[in-house]
């Protein structure tokens, strides 16, 4: 990339372009590492074998570097001079080479002082590394571009007393013992890989260990590292993973390649988990699980990160990514395939009316705001800003069209392919989806928009039946805002599953211009900015059942009629839709007792609402986990996301009103689904199994309603609950509802409770998080003294990215009403946060921000106090890339 030093004479950190992509002019085709952990500093010695790139301009190289003390330097075995190479705050520049060349680099770093928890950094008692994207260069000068991959061999020493454990990526080739009590290890990868997908680990640590024979009948040693008191919480993990190696055996024919699997949790990490080759390093929240600490979700996520890192073993290592604008190729993909496998393991229903809420709620509200980015991005300020839910969740949906568009079989001939052809390259996006085409045939020319325009399309439909002919054509408009790197956007192809319901359930149609045999669904691909369709043989008024399986990542806009909505909820067989068109009925009841609530007047609730829930209730045929997500109102964040204007309070209040109304309404059947439930639940021994999780996740619903009706018998049975739960998803439940039941006669139970929860687990780390956030979202005008309060607490760390956002991001993304009260004191909380952690942790500083950067999006007076607030954070001396880039495009928009 050739605009990576800063613009001369500016100080704003300059933008990198896509366009301006061109290969090194030297590959590393070695790397030689020797660590040497001291107490207080670690010595790092680098030989790099570089070869010379033929043909791309450059006499020197610029390796990349911050934050290194340069200790040597040599060049083929000579020290190199000080008019030999020029050092900068990013990059050693080394003025001549020779074509093929070995450099000798010495350099000195601080672990224990990293606080951005990048690069290699002390987490407690152990040392661990973070490398993606750039963090590589905070251990020695290289060229830290994922398109340099290079063979690599890791020596590592230390005090044997105080790092027993010395891990780096692939197979340990030597270990021994060392004079003065040190000791050391080496490790060789055999894989080609980028520097982002170095790591080393050297600590005190415990392990379990597992075993999985590959396809091929190859012998893989699994082993999760912990600290010694968590080794009673791995064992789903080490499951997830043999159930997850299998599935890509089967699913998509991927065999592991080394002889050992190797995980360790770590206490401090910015994110969820990283795939380092042979060597992931995991958030402890997405590793560490047993019934009494971890709830149901957490089982899941921990299941969905294990698979999601070892899918990256192909998806990612074996075939990498050219340059980080392709990130979403790694990432996109193995989202896909990650929500492939959950919803394999569980219900399939309910993993894609998750996954779709996540994405309506967060991505769409990320289209819509300042950060809006394509899915391959065309610049960046910092990488690091770019891991956002754009490039993994809507890059997974453009990964699911493909597979929808294709079938399964294609589709993994497509997959067979990329790997095949691509297996130890680095590649672009437009490699993956020309494997696709090559099987295919088909043209993606088109389909490439979703790559390369931003924001979200918004589809209106508009319907005509034909009595006569027994026709019914649907008209079609597309349309998408412009965003910053394109003005005028050219139509999507968007493929959109159709079927019809009529008055006894669904219809058999034929789709006019098709050779295929009338069917009751049809996928039409959508691909000009009005089009219309003419379905035939259709006997009756039917009602579109649209996006079935939400077919792809758009708003789309039909007029239901409320019967309508109500006749897909009785007749249609796609889970999504059904949900969907129960969500709908929701927005239309909040929406209109928010306009009563405004004019003062007492709204009423709609009875076919209650009927409908009550008919759900009584259902025994459907999944109690998608019972209860049908019986969960749309988000705050999500009825944010589609009002013109955010009106924090009315949607709070309607919200509040209809959810109160209906446990009001539902009491009974609710009490009755609660007692039949706890009966089943308490007859039988715990267990994890779906059926048992859809259980509890119903139970707790029905829970959650009766305390709503503020009944004090339903806050006793609430502790009851509380008192006897015999594993944290049922306690958290029972915990999270008598706290968030605000009303004055329940201020000493909340009390008690808070402080039981806090005595039975204050040892537990990730337990405690659940007790900072459930205050931290506590719907009540004290919240934010409580959290400021909470902040000081000694089980509270100001730096470890857990805690920061069970407490501060639970508070300024998760407590929308508070955090936007018109105080605007939750706005100056969370920029002095932002302010405290420009420095210490510039890559959670930068996250935090986005609430803030949807400031447009409200009144006038809220606007002002948060403009105030982010011109605060823009003034600060020394802002980091990350934060500026948020920061500038957030005012700038
Ligand atoms: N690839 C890592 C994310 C690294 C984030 C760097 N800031 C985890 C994942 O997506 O699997
Ligand atoms: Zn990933």
């Amino acid at each position: 990339m050739a605009s990576e030093q800063q613009a001369p004479g500016s100080d704003a950190p300059v933008k990198i372009y896509l366009k301006d992509y061109q290969q090194p002019n030297f590959w590393l085709r070695k790397t030689e590492l020797e660590f040497d952990i001291q107490d207080t500093y670690v010595d790092v010695l680098s030989r790099l074998s570089l070869e010379r790139n033929t043909g791309v301009a450059g006499e020197g190289v610029r390796l990349h570097g911050e934050e290194l003390e340069l200790l040597s330097l040599a060049l083929d075995g000579k020290a190199l001079s000080d008019a030999d190479y020029r050092l900068d705050t990013e990059a050693l520049h080394i003025f001549s080479l020779p074509d093929h060349c070995q450099l000798e680099i010495k350099t000195r770093i601080y672990p224990d002082k990293n606080t951005s928890l990048e690069g290699l950094y002390q987490s407690k008692l152990m040392l661990c590394t973070q490398c993606e994207a750039e963090g590589f260069r905070k251990i020695t000068y290289y060229l830290d571009r994922p398109d340099v991959m290079s063979e690599f061999f890791v020596r590592i020493e230390a005090d044997q007393q105080q790092c027993p454990v010395l891990l780096a990526n692939g197979n340990k080739v030597d270990a021994g013992e060392l004079d003065n009590g040190r000791h050391f290890a080496c490790w060789h990868d055999p894989h080609l890989k980028p520097s982002y997908l170095f790591a080393l680990v050297a600590g005190r640590l415990a392990h379990i260990d597992d075993h999985f024979t590959t396809k091929s009948g190859r012998e893989i040693l699994l082993r999760v590292f912990v600290e010694d008191k968590d080794l009673d919480k791995c064992q789903h993990a080490l499951d997830s993973l043999k159930y997850a190696m299998r599935w890509d055996e089967q699913v998509y024919g991927r065999e592991y390649d080394l002889d050992i699997y190797m995980i360790v949790a770590v206490d401090d990490f910015n994110m969820g988990a990283m795939e380092n080759k042979g060597l992931n390093i995991f958030n402890t929240s997405c590793v560490l699980a047993k019934a009494e600490t971890s709830t149901d979700a957490e089982f899941q996520r921990v299941e969905a990160v294990v698979a999601h890192e070892y899918f990256h073993n192909w998806s990612g290592n074996r075939v990498t990514c050219r340059d980080w604008f392709q990130l979403s190729l790694k990432e996109g993909f193995t989202v896909f395939r990650d929500a492939e496998f959950s919803a394999d393991m569980g219900s399939r229903t309910v993993k894609r009316v998750e996954d779709v809420s996540l994405l309506r709620s967060l991505q769409f509200a990320e289209d819509a705001g300042p950060m809006a980015h394509a899915v391959q991005p065309d610049s960046f300020i910092e990488i690091s800003n770019f891991y956002t839910l754009t490039i993994y969740e809507k890059g997974a949906e453009i990964v699911r069209m493909i597979h929808r568009l294709l079938g399964p079989e294609l589709f993994r001939k497509g997959s067979d392919l990329y790997f095949e052809r691509h297996d130890g390259q680095a590649v672009t996006i437009e490699d993956f989806v020309a494997a696709m085409a090559d099987v295919s045939g088909r043209d993606f020319s088109q389909f490439m928009r979703w790559y390369k325009q931003a924001a979200t399309p918004e589809v209106k439909v508009e319907a005509e039946y034909d009595s006569e002919a027994c026709t019914y054509t649907l008209r079609f408009r597309q349309h998408c805002r412009a965003t910053a790197e394109c003005q005028q956007k050219l139509p999507f192809l968007i493929p959109i599953d159709v079927g019809l319901i009529g008055a006894n359930g669904k219809l058999a149609f034929a789709l006019q211009g098709s050779s295929a045999e009338p069917a009751t669904e049809f996928l039409v691909e959508l691909s000009e900015a009005e089009q219309h369709f003419v379905f035939e043989h259709v006997n009756e008024r039917p009602v579109p059942s649209l996006l079935r399986g939400f077919s792809a990542p758009v708003k789309l806009d039909f007029a239901y009629q409320s019967d309508e909505l109500l006749q897909l909820m009785a007749y249609e067989d796609d889970g999504f839709c059904r949900w969907d068109a129960g969500q709908q009925l929701m927005i239309r009841e909040i929406n209109s007792a928010k306009e009563k609530l405004a004019c003062g007047q007492q709204p009423e609730l709609n009875q076919q609402l209650v009927e409908l829930c009550r008919s759900l209730l009584a259902d025994r045929k459907l999944d109690m986990s998608l019972l209860s997500l049908m019986l969960s109102l749309p988000s705050e964040k999500y009825l944010a996301e589609i009002a013109t204007e955010v009106d924090v309070e009315a949607i709070y209040n309607a919200r509040n009103w209809l959810e109160s109304a209906l446990a009001i309404a539902l009491k009974t059947e609710f009490h009755a689904c609660y007692t039949r439930l706890s009966e089943l639940l308490f007859a039988a021994e715990y267990r994890s199994d779906a059926a048992s999780v859809a259980r509890r996740s119903l139970r707790n619903k029905a829970l959650h309603y009766l305390v709503l009706t503020e009944e004090p018998a339903m806050l006793e049975l609430a502790e009851q609950q509380f008192q006897r739960a015999s594993n944290m998803s049922d306690e958290l439940a029972a915990f999270k509802a008598i706290v968030h039941s605000c009303n004055d006669a329940n201020t000493s139970r909340r009390e008690r409770v808070i402080e039981q929860f806090y005595d039975r687990w204050h040892r537990e780390a990730l337990v405690m998080n659940h007790w900072f956030s459930v205050q931290a979202t506590v719907p009540s005008a004290t919240a934010l003294e409580q959290v400021k309060k909470l902040s000081q607490h000694s089980a509270y760390d100001k730096l470890n990215p857990n805690k920061l956002r069970s407490l501060v991001a639970a508070f300024c993304a998760g407590n929308t009403r508070w955090f936007h009260d018109i105080s605007g004191q939750g706005y100056r909380f969370l920029a002095d946060e932002i302010l405290r952690l420009n420095t210490a942790n510039p890559q959670i500083a930068s996250r935090l921000l986005t609430p803030l950067t949807q400031w447009r999006r409200y009144d006038q007076d809220r606007q002002a106090l948060m403009k105030v607030e982010l011109e605060r954070i823009k003034s600060e001396a020394n802002l980091s890339k990350d934060v500026f880039e948020v920061i500038s495009k957030t005012l700038e928009a």
